[in-house]
C-alpha cells in the first residue's frame, strides 16, 4: 500500500472553525464523500450524499466522538431503536404544531419585549448577546422549567458545551489533539446537575407542567419515573443546541438581511416575509453546520466510495446547503429562490423534533425586533466575525437605529 499526501491531510481544526465554507467547496468537488484527518473521520459534503446517507436503511445514528466525550450515552441524537423510539416518545410531543401553537406566542413574545425593552431606547445595541442569545435561551429555559436559572448562566452552559462538544481535533492515532477541551463541557456538566438534581427530586414527588417533569412521568407506569442518568445526556442535547441554535438562525438571518438593504426593506414592510427569510437564514449559515453523524451498519458504497460497516460518517448539512448542484449562487442570501427545501434540520429518522418550535422562536423574535426597531441597521465600523464548523454563527452583531 502506498500512502499518499494529499490536501486533505493539511485541513486545520482552526481553518474549519473561522471559515469552513472554502474548504467544503472543495471537499464537494472533488471528495464528496471524503476522509478528513483531522477529523479522524469521513464527511459527507454534497446535498445529495448527506441526504441519502441519513434516510437509508444501512446506516445508523452515532454521536460525533467529541460529542459522546460531552454528552455521554443515551443522547437522542446518537441512539437507535428502542432507546431512540423512548427518547423520541419523551421529547416529541410538546413539540407537535398542534401543541406548540397553544403556547408559543404567549411564551416568546412577552420575552422578546422584555429584551428589547432593556435597550430598544438606547441607539445601539449588540444584538447576539442582548438580544439573539437571551430569547433562544429564556424561552426554551421556562419550557424545560429552568425559571430559576439565569439567562447568563444558560448562555455560558451552552457555550461550553458547544466547544466541548466540537472538540473534534485528533492526532494520526485517533487521539484527541486538545484533550483540556473538554474540561469546560465538564464544568457546566458539574454545575448543571448541581442545579438541576435538586429539580429534578422536586418533579419526581410534585409533577408539573415544564418539559423535564414530563419528561420523567410521562408514558411510565404509575408511581415510576425515567432514571436520571437515562434522560441526562439528552437534557445536554437541549441545553446544547437547542438553547444555541434559534438564538444563532436569529443572528445569522439578520446578517443575511443586513447585507441585502433591499430585502430588508421588505421584510421590515412585510413581516408575513420573515419566515422564508428565517429560512434562507438557516440554508446560508445553517447554524448545526456539521455536528451529527451516522455510521454504516453492513459494508455499503456510497457515491462510489467503499466503506466497511461499522464506518462513521460526519453529515456536513452547513456545506450540503451550499451546494450549487441544487443552489444557485449559494453564498448570496436570498429570499426570492425557488423553494428547494434544505438540510438545516437534518433528515430521516433523527430530523430534528424542534423544527416547528425553533422556526417560531426565530419568527416571534425578529417580528418583535424590526416592529421595535424598524431603522434598525448594522454597525458597520465593526465587523461581522462567524465561528464554528460544528454549531455556526455570527459571534457579535453591533447595531444602530
Ligand atoms: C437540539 C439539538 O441539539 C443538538 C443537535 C446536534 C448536536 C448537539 C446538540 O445539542
Amino acid at each position: 500500500m502506498t500512502a499518499t499526501v494529499s490536501w486533505l491531510d493539511d485541513i486545520t481544526m482552526t481553518e474549519l472553525e473561522r471559515n469552513p465554507y472554502p474548504v467544503y467547496e472543495r471537499l464537494r468537488s472533488e471528495a464528496p464523500l471524503a476522509y478528513v484527518p483531522v477529523l479522524g473521520s469521513y464527511v459527507a459534503s454534497t446535498a445529495e450524499i448527506c441526504r441519502e446517507i441519513a434516510t437509508r436503511g444501512d446506516f445508523e445514528a452515532i454521536i460525533t466522538k467529541a460529542g459522546g466525550r460531552t454528552f455521554g450515552h443515551p443522547a437522542v441524537i446518537g441512539v437507535n431503536g428502542e432507546i431512540h423510539e423512548d427518547l423520541r416518545s419523551m421529547v416529541d410531543p410538546a413539540l407537535q404544531p398542534q401543541e406548540v401553537d397553544r403556547w408559543i406566542d404567549d411564551l416568546v413574545r412577552p420575552i422578546a419585549r422584555r429584551y428589547l425593552e432593556t435597550f430598544e431606547d438606547e441607539g445601539s445595541a449588540e444584538l447576539v448577546a442582548q438580544y439573539c442569545e437571551p430569547v433562544s435561551v429564556r424561552a426554551l429555559g421556562d419550557l424545560l422549567g429552568l425559571q430559576s436559572v439565569s439567562s447568563d448562566k444558560l448562555r455560558e452552559w451552552f457555550h461550553k458545551l458547544s466547544r466541548s462538544f466540537t472538540n473534534a481535533g485528533v492526532d494520526e492515532n485517533g487521539e484527541f489533539t486538545n484533550p483540556e477541551g473538554f474540561r469546560e463541557g465538564d464544568e457546566a456538566k458539574a454545575e448543571i446537575r448541581a442545579i438541576v438534581d435538586p429539580l429534578i427530586d422536586n418533579w419526581i414527588e410534585k409533577p408539573d407542567d415544564s418539559a423535564i417533569s414530563h419528561w420523567l412521568h410521562d408514558g411510565m407506569p404509575d408511581g415510576q419515573t425515567r432514571d436520571r442518568e437515562y434522560i441526562y445526556p439528552t437534557v445536554y442535547v437541549y441545553l446544547l443546541g437547542a438553547m444555541q441554535e434559534p438564538g444563532h438562525g436569529i443572528a445569522s438571518t439578520l446578517v443575511g438581511l443586513f447585507g441585502e438593504p433591499e430585502q430588508m426593506e421588505r421584510v421590515v414592510d412585510d413581516p408575513a416575509l420573515i419566515p422564508r427569510a428565517v429560512s434562507e437564514g438557516m440554508r446560508w449559515t445553517s447554524p448545526i453546520w456539521s455536528a451529527t453523524a451516522r455510521i454504516s451498519t453492513r459494508p455499503v458504497t456510497v457515491a462510489g466510495v467503499d466503506l466497511p460497516a461499522g464506518t462513521p460518517v460526519i453529515l456536513s448539512y452547513g456545506s450540503a446547503n451550499h451546494d450549487d448542484d441544487r443552489y444557485a449562487a449559494p453564498t448570496r442570501f436570498d429570499i426570492d429562490r425557488p423553494p428547494l427545501p434544505h438540510l438545516a434540520f437534518g433528515a430521516g429518522n433523527h430530523a430534528c423534533a424542534g423544527i416547528y418550535y425553533a422556526n417560531h422562536v426565530m419568527r416571534i423574535a425578529l417580528e418583535e425586533l424590526l416592529e421595535a426597531i424598524p431603522n434598525l441597521e448594522r454597525d458597520t465600523s465593526s465587523d461581522v466575525e462567524f465561528w464554528g464548523w460544528g454549531f455556526r454563527g455570527p459571534t457579535t452583531l453591533h447595531t444602530v437605529w
